[in-house]
């Protein structure tokens, strides 16, 4: 069975990963779910959502600078490395539901951020939307406009942004296979990109330390970490 698989990974020539926070776990970045996952700690609610921001926006901000600097005194790990290592070989698409750059910092060059970025904010009226390059005087930072800025990611109840998504479901639908790493999947609209891949007849593979909803209808799941797995699995794809 593992003959074929690597066989057709190996033919493959559109690869895409759906990525979600377990792949940034080994670079020290926390999860939201699992046993010492963020949600353990705060209420997804009074965090990740519009209405929680507008209720205390000082107090989500907070949340979001304590992230942000852990994020960027992060280092990409060798499942991030391995993924970018890959481009040398096949046509990679990374749809991430990550938002701390680290696909892009570890050298991957189609990057889809489903869930937008920590490192970009927007203004709640305007439509002013930046890098964030330094520090806030204040929290809640505010706009030109005089209006509040928020984080450039998506909370509960909002929509993935359109051009991203709609790019991902092509892609997902398009490719030979598809890896999907470090999610629960238990966030829509993203689980439905393998469900997408699957229907049209991709590869399936999963990394993931835990079972998900989906591992029964992979190709291959492999309950391994994807700092460990993710190396090994591209130098068998890309050795001919
Ligand atoms: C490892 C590992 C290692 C660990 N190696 N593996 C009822 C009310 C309101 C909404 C809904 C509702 N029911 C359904 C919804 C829809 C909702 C949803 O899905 N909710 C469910 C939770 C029930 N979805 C939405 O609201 C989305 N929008 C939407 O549907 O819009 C509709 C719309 C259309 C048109 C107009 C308006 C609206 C938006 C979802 C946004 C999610 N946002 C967050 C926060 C983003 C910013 C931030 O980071 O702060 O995104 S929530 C959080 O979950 C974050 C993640 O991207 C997302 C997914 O989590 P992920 O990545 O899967 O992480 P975990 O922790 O769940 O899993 C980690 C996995 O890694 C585990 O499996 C581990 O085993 C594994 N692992 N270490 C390999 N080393
Ligand atoms: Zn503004």
């Amino acid at each position: 069975m593992w003959d074929t698989i690597s066989d057709k990974l190996r033919k493959a020539e559109k690869i895409v990963f759906v990525t979600g926070a377990g792949i940034s776990q080994e670079s020290g970045i926390p999860t939201f779910r699992g046993k010492d996952g963020l949600w353990r700690k705060y209420d997804p609610m009074k965090l990740a959502t519009i209405d929680a921001f507008y209720e205390d926006p000082k107090l989500v901000w907070e949340w979001y600078e304590e992230r942000r600097q852990n994020i960027l005194n992060a280092s990409p790990n060798p499942g991030h490395v391995a993924i970018a290592e890959l481009e040398k070989y096949k046509k990679v698409s990374v749809l991430t539901q990550n938002i701390d750059g680290l696909h892009q910092r570890a050298g991957s060059s189609s990057v889809y951020e489903l869930h937008g970025s920590i490192i970009t904010i927007k203004c709640t009226i305007c439509d002013f939307k930046n890098k964030i390059t330094a520090g806030f005087s204040q929290l809640p930072p505010l706009c030109k406009c005089g209006n509040i800025l928020r984080p450039d990611v998506v909370w509960f109840g909002e929509a993935l942004p359109q051009d991203v998504w709609e790019s991902a479901m092509i892609l997902a639908s398009s490719c030979d296979a598809m890896i999907v790493v470090g999610t629960s999947l238990a966030v829509s609209p993203a689980n439905l990109l393998p469900v997408y891949a699957k229907q049209n007849g991709a590869t399936m593979i999963e990394v993931n330390v835990e079972q998900t909803h989906m591992s029964s209808s992979m190709d291959l799941s492999l309950r391994a970490s994807a700092a460990k797995a993710l190396p090994e699995l591209v130098g068998i794809i890309s050795h001919f």
